[in-house]
């Protein structure tokens, strides 16, 4: 295939959805992964046709560690050389007590926002290591700095990508391979109506009085990363709106 490929987790909404639109815009080739079919046909169709590039709809839960590998080692020869994975998928439900959370839930933040993360990048690491081309973009999150109230499984699933991504780029120190972790604060997306379980009001209080990131904010830091020139490897990157300081510090105005 002629332009480059890139695999983004998640991409029906949010973060995931601003960077498949940011690289399509770039002339990238896009692998789109996600759990809702109509949703993942139509980012393709408009994606297809604004900007005439490839798209293959991947449709699995990065949870499941079976569907995840047959949808990667039965991908088209075509589609085959990932240069870029973005591991994107991720959530949060729920702002209980560590002792309170309900087991269900922390099982679904844990399984895609570790597990999920993982099984990916071990089944497309491999490859990149052998064509000795690759890049892998990890996104975490301010909330894996220090822990906050009420977001503590959330945040030690954060706190597990930093490592991880430290710890894929010591195993990668001897390949031309890159890593990334892109760190955001404050983000306006479906993430904390998802958080409160649906409820809009609790969601929007969040960013009540200050101007909160987009998605498409932290998709141009992403693409920052990823088209600097081979030999440079950002490998963090904390990203906040300008009235937040810290996970649990933002300056608001009174309405
Ligand atoms: C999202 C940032 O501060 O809502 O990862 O946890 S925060």
């Amino acid at each position: 295939m002629k332009n480059k490929i890139v695999l983004i987790t998640g991409s029906t909404g949010g973060i995931g959805e601003a960077c498949a639109c940011k690289f399509a815009s770039e002339g990238y080739n896009l692998i789109l992964n996600g759990r809702k079919p109509n949703l993942l046909e139509t980012l393709k169709n408009s994606l297809t046709e604004k900007f005439g590039i490839g798209v293959l709809p991947l449709l699995f839960d990065v949870r499941d560690k079976q569907a995840a590998k047959n949808a990667i080692n039965t991908l088209p020869k075509e589609w085959e050389a990932i240069e870029i994975l973005v591991n994107n998928a991720g959530l949060v439900l729920g702002m209980d007590k560590e002792f309170e959370t309900y087991p269900d839930e922390s099982d679904i933040v844990i399984d895609t926002n570790i597990k999920g993360l993982l099984t990916m990048t071990q089944l497309i690491v491999p490859g990149m290591i052998e064509r000795r081309k690759g890049h892998i973009i990890n996104i975490g999150s301010i909330a894996g700095e220090a822990a906050y109230p009420g977001g503590s499984v959330y945040c030690a699933t954060k706190s597990a990508v930093k490592t991880l991504s430290d710890g894929l780029r010591i195993d990668l120190v001897d390949t031309p391979l890159r890593v990334t972790h892109i760190k955001p604060g404050m983000v306006e997306t479906h993430f904390s109506i998802t958080r409160f379980r649906g409820d809009k009001t609790k969601a929007g209080a969040v960013y009540k009085g200050l101007q909160p990131l987009t998605a498409g904010d932290i998709a141009e830091a992403i693409y920052f990363a990823a088209s600097a020139p081979a030999h440079v490897q950002i490998a963090e990157i904390l990203i906040m709106p300008t009235n937040q300081a810290t996970g649990t510090i933002a300056y608001r105005e009174e309405a």
